[in-house]
């Protein structure tokens, strides 16, 4: 495997950053997680645009342009034959000394690893998901933004561990207020009457692409779309619950915190989005040659 690193395609043993990079030492920095499906890289701008955002907001300078970065991606794959896969695009404070001070770090490091990935076996996407609400929230707006696609996931880790402890793959995080912000990983949706509820990223949630997506093609076919305030009740008394993310697509959940979701097997709702969203990804996007 080669592995992009400030320009250069380096083998992967020679895929190597510095302990005193800041990306390590304080989890101080951005990434993407992208998928190319069928030759393409699925939303690559919008991934690119996140990027800079998130570092934008954490007064990261990437020093490299957004054509370059975008253009380091489509080389990545090349380089790796990939036509299906999972691409990570991370980009580091760089090389510090041991304080916090970001300032005193030399420049941003832009990695680009592009591999495969499966985040749950295929049977679930069939069967649906069982999750739990945890006891972790969501980090608080105003102490890190989720809307910050940080390399800080700590707090999405912890949620994680409290997920697995109670014998289940995925969660839901609630925010500060205890309003439902999203999985520890995914965006939540929630189906009811034929209407899908998502929440508002101010509630917590990561301005998520998939989510982007899924909003734009349920429109498409005529279901109405909202962004409002979710309540555990919400997603409760749900006809179906689905969650939504690069690695996961659309996958259903059917128990949450022990209440069977609609008819206990993913619904109608999730599985025309679903087969709509497969169709899609493989016609749209940035082709790798
Ligand atoms: N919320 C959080 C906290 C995420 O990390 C999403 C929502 C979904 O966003 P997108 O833009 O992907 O639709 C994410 C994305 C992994 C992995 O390795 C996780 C994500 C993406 C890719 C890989 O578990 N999470």
């Amino acid at each position: 495997m080669k592995v992009y690193i400030n320009g250069k395609l380096v083998d992967e043993k020679d895929a190597k950053i510095s302990v005193f990079d800041h990306g390590l030492l304080y989890g101080d920095g951005v990434f993407e997680g992208i998928r190319a499906y069928n030759g393409r890289v699925f939303k690559l701008e919008d991934h690119v645009r996140r990027l800079f955002r998130s570092a934008k907001a954490i007064a990261l300078d990437i020093q490299v342009p957004r054509e370059d970065i975008s253009a380091a991606v489509i080389e990545t794959c090349n380089a790796n034959g990939i036509r299906d896969g999972y691409i990570r695009l991370v980009v580091t404070r760089g090389v510090g000394t041991l304080g916090l001070n970001p300032y005193q770090c030399e420049h941003s490091q832009v990695i680009v690893i592009a591999s495969a990935i499966q985040l749950y076996p295929v049977e679930l996407y069939e069967e649906g998901l069982s999750i739990v609400t945890v006891g972790t929230m969501r980090n608080h707006a105003e102490a890190i933004n989720p809307r910050i696609k940080s390399l800080n996931y700590l707090n999405n880790v912890l949620a994680k561990v409290e997920a697995i402890n109670s014998g289940v793959m995925e969660c839901i995080m609630l925010n500060p207020q205890g309003f439902v912000a999203e999985a520890s990983g995914d965006n939540v949706f929630a189906v009811r009457d034929g209407v899908l509820t998502t929440p508002p990223c101010w509630c917590g949630a990561l301005e998520g692409i998939t989510r982007a997506t899924v909003m734009e093609l349920a429109a498409e076919r005529g279901f109405t779309v909202r962004e409002d305030v979710l309540t555990r009740y919400d997603l409760y008394t749900a006809d179906e619950v689905f969650l939504t993310g690069t690695a996961a697509e659309i996958i259903g959940v059917t128990t949450i915190d022990r209440r069977s979701i609609g008819e206990g097997q993913p619904g109608p709702v999730t599985r025309e989005l679903s087969e709509r969203f497969h169709a899609y990804v493989r016609e749209n996007g940035t082709p790798i040659k």
